[in-house]
């Protein structure tokens, strides 16, 4: 049976932080579905579809990765999926309450899905999309950040193009 891990998340935009993330937990399992948030109360830059797009665009080459979107619990969306774990990234033990809380829950509420932890790459501990959304709209250099694609996307936002 193949082993199936989701990697939910905003990605409001998507980062080198959780890039790494995808290309390390993609050889891990069979297949790493990315599942970005549907949140309408939440106050995003992006909107779905446009973080889905750019995260298709920058998965392209990895062959056993799949983006898609999902709403309501985590928990259902793995059920539908038949996913067997949820990948999170750790950067620093801020993470940890908020992730430890919700891996518990999400455990509490679902004991067919395990939370896997991978930690952050020492070049990207420091990374967040607030800090690199914060950097950008006020004309800091966030090239070494992002994926090109996302650099273009949030020059062409931040300059009011779309
Ligand atoms: N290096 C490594 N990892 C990173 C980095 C970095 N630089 N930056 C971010 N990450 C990790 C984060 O720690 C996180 O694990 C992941 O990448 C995604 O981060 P975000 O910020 O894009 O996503 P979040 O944390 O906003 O996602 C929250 C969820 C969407 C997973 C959560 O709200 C959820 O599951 N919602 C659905 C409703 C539900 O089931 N609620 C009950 C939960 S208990």
């Amino acid at each position: 049976m193949s082993k199936i891990a989701v990697y939910p998340g905003s990605f409001d935009p998507i980062t080198k932080g959780h890039l790494d993330i995808i290309v390390r937990g993609s050889k891990l399992f069979d297949k790493l579905i990315v599942a970005v948030l549907k949140n309408q109360s939440k106050k995003s830059m992006f909107t779905i579809d446009e973080r889905v797009d750019m995260l298709k665009l920058i998965t392209n080459d990895i062959p056993n990765v799949e983006v898609d979107m999902f709403s309501g619990l985590l928990v259902d969306y793995c059920k539908d999926k038949e996913v067997n774990a949820i990948i999170r990234g750790l950067r620093a033990i801020s993470d940890f309450e908020y992730e430890l809380q919700m891996a518990q829950m999400n455990r509490q509420l679902n004991q067919e899905v395990e939370t896997i932890f991978l930690t952050t790459s020492t070049q990207y501990s420091f990374l967040s999309s607030s800090l690199v959304k914060e950097v950008a709209s006020l004309n800091g250099d966030i090239g070494e950040f992002v994926p090109d694609i996302v650099l273009n996307e949030l020059n062409k936002k931040l300059k009011g193009d779309v």
